[in-house]
């Protein structure tokens, strides 16, 4: 698999400084030479930077000046064969990611799915925001919700379909989102169901409706996914996230599914770590969604257990 690391040093979309740090602290625990080591061919096309851009320029012209360049890049990755990695920086990242991706399945006519591993469920509107963060909102921009004009690359596709998101590991939710979250019909396994149920019940069913459509899956995974224990490198730190055994054996269903087509790694704040523990937690998760396994796996062995 051709894999195109694209760096995205953006905190514009949160108030905690330190996630411009993110991609390089993912790739000094080794992203891309963990990755190569796979059998992936993997190009590392650097940090974006939207042109005219000054440093500390924050607001909407500049989170919209970073979903162009984003969209751009993955949209580009894409319709060149290639899996897009975007590694953050803080989550309005994927306003631009999952725009790209959008752009290149609406051409290419394959449908997407989006699974939002995440504590929140960024579906906020600069309305119903109690912080005004950016990083709160990208996934109420991207299925339409009013209130964002002027953010994303003209013409726009039209919106991401909110039934065709799933959030994953939900927990911290504000009440004027949730209202949303609901009359939306967003998909959703919160921290309740995955105590009942774990991890593989609820995603594989989310990985059957994608594969029955032969679905482009986009995964974003924001590093409050996991237990703050796990990773504590998150300026949004909420308890009672998910085990790393968890995580890892959802990196190892997505990477057996197959569908798993551009991927996000965000809100790595490494001026919060512990040691470059949490961006080594990360790599090791990204390793296992691209195919690192402890042994292979005949088929045999469920029946020998
Ligand atoms: C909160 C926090 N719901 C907000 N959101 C975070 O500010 O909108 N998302 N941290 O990742
Ligand atoms: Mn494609
Ligand atoms: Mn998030
Ligand atoms: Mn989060």
């Amino acid at each position: 698999q051709r894999i195109a690391l694209i760096g995205a040093p953006i905190e514009v979309g949160t108030s905690e400084p330190g996630a411009l740090m993110g991609p390089a602290a993912l790739r000094t625990a080794g992203l891309v030479r963990t990755l190569r080591d796979l059998g992936h061919a993997v190009e590392d096309r650097g940090d974006l930077a939207p042109a005219g851009l000054h440093p500390g320029e924050t607001g909407l012209p500049a989170v919209a000046a970073w979903a162009t360049v984003l969209s751009e890049a993955v949209e580009a990755a894409l319709d060149a064969g290639d899996l897009p990695v975007a590694a953050g920086g803080d989550h309005s990242l994927s306003l631009g990611s999952v725009d790209g991706a959008m752009r290149h399945c609406a051409r290419v006519g394959q449908p997407l799915r989006v699974l939002w591993l995440d504590a929140h469920a960024d579906f906020n509107t600069p309305e119903t925001s109690p912080s005004g963060n950016v990083h709160g909102m990208p996934l109420a921009a991207l299925c339409g919700e009013p209130g964002f004009t002027g953010l994303f690359r003209q013409p726009a596709p039209p919106p991401l379909d909110p039934q065709r998101v799933h959030l994953f590991g939900l927990r911290s939710v504000d009440a004027g989102e949730r209202a949303l979250v609901r009359a939306r019909r967003v998909g959703v396994t919160d921290m309740r169901a995955i105590d009942e149920f774990g991890v593989v019940a609820p995603l594989r069913r989310v990985l059957e409706r994608a594969a029955a459509e032969g679905a482009h899956l986009h995964v974003s995974l924001d590093i409050d996914f996991l237990d703050p224990s796990v990773a504590p490198a998150v300026g949004t730190a909420v308890p009672g996230g998910a085990t790393f055994r968890e995580a890892h054996l959802i990196m190892e269903m997505l990477h057996d599914c197959a569908l798993v087509r551009s991927l996000d790694v965000v809100e790595l704040n490494p001026f919060l770590d512990e040691r470059g523990r949490s961006a080594r937690v990360l790599v090791e998760l990204v390793a296992s969604l691209f195919g690192r396994r402890i042994l292979d796996r005949s088929p045999t062995i469920p029946e020998d257990l």
